[in-house]
């Protein structure tokens, strides 16, 4: 029980990633906001997984894109909580596009989804962490594509290289009130944003025998690294990324 009397909001939390990392701080002790696009049936399972555990979840629909849609949330959030303490960006997209079919379009939602969405968040949730004096945890979900490329994620990876500059960069600013800026760089977790791309099974073959523990990541893999930072055992953890890909970066030779 990290997290007893925190409130966490976690963006796309009705499936994936999301939903293990609002499972996770809820097992903490938190109160989390399970934030979805208009999956109320997918978001309800959560905060029912959540309830059947003991804990305290409300589902809250906002595309994180739209900015009035996340002061919404944020509304809404104060409302049933009264503050924030600890927000997570998780909300991603990664449509699977080669090169030469990536439209303006593709690439602006892409854009919005990815990394405005972590500034309007980011900005929203800080503002209140600064206005409530209590500091905060702010913890995105950028990528080993952060660092590598991706073939057919050119109009994806700048995402996550901005999400983790943005967490640098928020960490200067915000840390003097106490909330810490963290990302979380995923190696290939498997979920509904790659489940498309391996079902082709020499894919899926040759992206497992890279990782040398020998599997792709599991949503749960991601939530416990999530629930340390936002612990107060990460309390001197400060514009970091940590890599959690079981061990796929380094297996170049
Ligand atoms: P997923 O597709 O299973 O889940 C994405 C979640 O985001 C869903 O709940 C979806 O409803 C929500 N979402 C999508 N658009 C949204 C919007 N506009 N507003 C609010 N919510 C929205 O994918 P996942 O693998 O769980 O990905 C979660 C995060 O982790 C993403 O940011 C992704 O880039 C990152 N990541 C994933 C992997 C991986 O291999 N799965 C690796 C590195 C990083
Ligand atoms: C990640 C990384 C993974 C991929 C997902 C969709 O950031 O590139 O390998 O599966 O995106």
């Amino acid at each position: 029980m990290r997290l007893d009397g925190k409130v966490a909001v976690v963006t796309g939390a009705s499936r994936g990633i999301g939903r293990a990392i609002a499972i996770r701080l809820a097992e903490e002790g938190a109160r989390v906001v399970i934030d979805h696009p208009g999956e109320e049936e997918a978001a309800q399972e959560v905060v029912e997984a959540i309830q059947d555990r003991g804990g305290t979840a409300i589902a809250v629909a906002a595309d994180v894109a739209d900015p009035e849609a996340v002061k919404r949330l944020f509304q809404e959030t104060v409302a049933r909580f009264e503050t924030v303490d600890i927000l997570v960006n998780n909300a991603g997209i990664c449509p699977f596009v080669s090169w030469f079919d990536v439209t303006v379009e593709i690439w602006d939602r892409i854009h919005h989804v990815n990394l405005r969405g972590a500034f309007l968040c980011s900005q929203a949730a800080s503002r209140i962490m600064v206005d409530h004096h209590h500091g905060g945890r702010i913890i995105s979900l950028s990528s080993i594509s952060a660092l590598v490329g991706g073939s057919f994620q050119t109009a994806y990876t700048p995402t996550k290289a901005g999400v983790k500059s943005l967490m640098q960069s928020l960490a200067i600013v915000l840390g003097p009130y106490g909330i810490t800026c963290n990302s979380i760089l995923p190696g290939t977790i498997l979920t509904d944003i790659n489940r498309d791309h391996y079902r082709d099974q020499a894919i899926l073959e040759r992206d497992t025998v890279r990782v040398p523990l020998g599997r792709l990541g599991k949503p749960e893999d991601i939530a416990g690294v999530a629930a340390f930072l936002a612990s107060d055992d990460a309390a001197y953890i400060n514009g970091a990324e940590i890599l959690v890909d079981g061990g796929l970066f380094v297996n170049l030779q």
